[in-house]
């Protein structure tokens, strides 16, 4: 049997940056991560995510990310490691469509800076994307590109560094969230008593703690597929430039810029259009997460391809591609905090895609619940009795 103050189950993208903050507070803290820190059998692989401020899925979720900014370039400088590089962003699609109004709306809200633009002076400006008619452009300057694998194992490493114990290689069995005693139970039939245990753990929440996948109406896990297009042009247009969104008659899709000095560019889908959501939909396919998504397949490498031929100067047909899975909440809005009959437990999850640029505030967020029971990071909006 071990004893703790915190046990952090699921060291992936919130679990390593909760526990490297719990341990440079100095709370006693164990972590526990089923594969090894960076792996590539979650959500948070794929060597690239987008971070932006004028956020489209919300104006409620500002103040989250401009902490985020602030937790990342902490993170930096204590591990002396570059995990965020600074591109902007554009944000595109019909003037009217979620990727435009939303984006303009944060923007507004806020008083952040932004450049909505006319389908002309998108054209212009952005000669790698192929802009269709009536599409424009919102371009923000504050957003840029998290690298999830080098900063997921930077916390980890920092944790370790400031004192706590981490099992990598080690499966929690069980989570019992005896409000007297909360405790992990792993594979080998160790015992881990904890005052707080922090849930992280990804696609695998559902199955540690069932409760979390009541509210509102479950969690459904998702599979996902992102491919690696080689570009064509020398000079390649994508060498540097903006993350973009893209909402298109079907989905809404995503890109980055080279990021390996021009040979390749990295696209995925984000989600299938309102109408596209049926069960046989291709990238909503649900996931076990112990089997894992299947392989990504040709009818996958076809349909990014298709996604890619709104870029100018790309192969036809991805060069290389993964699949991960994406945890959705029923209204794509994050579940972080207590369940209330749960009191021993502190949760983050359901992330639905959208998760990993936040995780870094989320981490000092999780890191106050399981300290003092309370955050002055704005996170009310995630509370998963928010249904009730
Ligand atoms: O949050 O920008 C984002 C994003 C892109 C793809 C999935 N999430």
């Amino acid at each position: 049997r071990v004893e703790t103050d915190t046990v952090v189950v699921g060291l992936g993208a919130m679990g390593a940056q909760a526990l490297w903050r719990l341990a440079r507070r100095g709370v006693d803290a164990v972590g526990i991560e089923q594969f090894v820190p960076g792996h590539d059998r979650g959500s948070s692989h794929g060597e690239s995510r987008i971070i932006r401020t004028a956020y489209m899925e919300g104006a409620g979720y500002v103040p989250l990310v401009k902490a985020a900014w602030h937790a990342w370039s902490e993170l930096e400088e204590a591990s002396g490691t570059r995990l965020v590089v600074p591109t902007g962003a554009l944000m595109l699609g019909a003037p009217d469509s979620s990727a435009v109004t939303g984006s303009v709306d944060a923007a507004e809200h806020h008083g952040l800076p932004y450049q909505l633009l006319s389908h002309e002076q998108t054209v212009e400006r952005f000669p790698q994307h192929a802009v269709g008619p009536g599409e424009v452009g919102v371009f923000e300057e504050e957003a840029g590109v998290v690298l999830p694998e080098a900063a997921i194992r930077a916390a980890v490493r920092l944790a370790g560094e400031a004192g706590a114990r981490v099992l990598t290689g080690t499966r929690a069995a069980r989570v019992v969230p005896d409000p007297d005693c909360p405790r992990v139970l792993l594979g080998d039939g160790t015992e881990i008593r904890a005052r707080r245990v922090v849930v992280t753990a990804g696609s695998w929440l559902p199955r540690l703690v069932p409760e979390a996948a009541k509210p509102g109406g479950g969690l459904r896990v998702e599979r996902r597929v992102l491919g690696w297009f080689r570009t064509t042009g020398v000079p390649s247009p994508h060498a540097r430039g903006p993350v973009f969104a893209r909402d298109a008659a079907d989905c809404t899709w995503y890109g980055f810029p080279s990021m390996d000095g021009g040979r390749t560019v990295k696209i995925g889908v984000h989600a299938e259009a309102a109408g596209n959501r049926t069960e046989g939909a291709q990238w909503g396919e649900p996931v076990d997460p112990d089997t894992g998504p299947r392989a990504p397949d040709a009818a996958d490498a076809r349909r990014l391809g298709a996604l890619a031929a709104g870029l100018r100067g790309v192969s036809a047909l991805p060069e290389r591609m993964v699949a991960c899975m994406y945890t959705m909440t029923v209204d794509e809005h994050f579940l972080i905090g207590h369940l209330r009959e749960l009191p021993g437990l502190v949760l983050a999850g359901g992330f639905s895609g959208h998760g990993y640029k936040f995780a870094s505030a989320v981490g000092a967020a999780l890191a106050d619940l399981a300290r003092d029971g309370r955050t002055d990071l704005l996170i009310d909006m995630f509370d998963p009795h928010r249904w009730d």
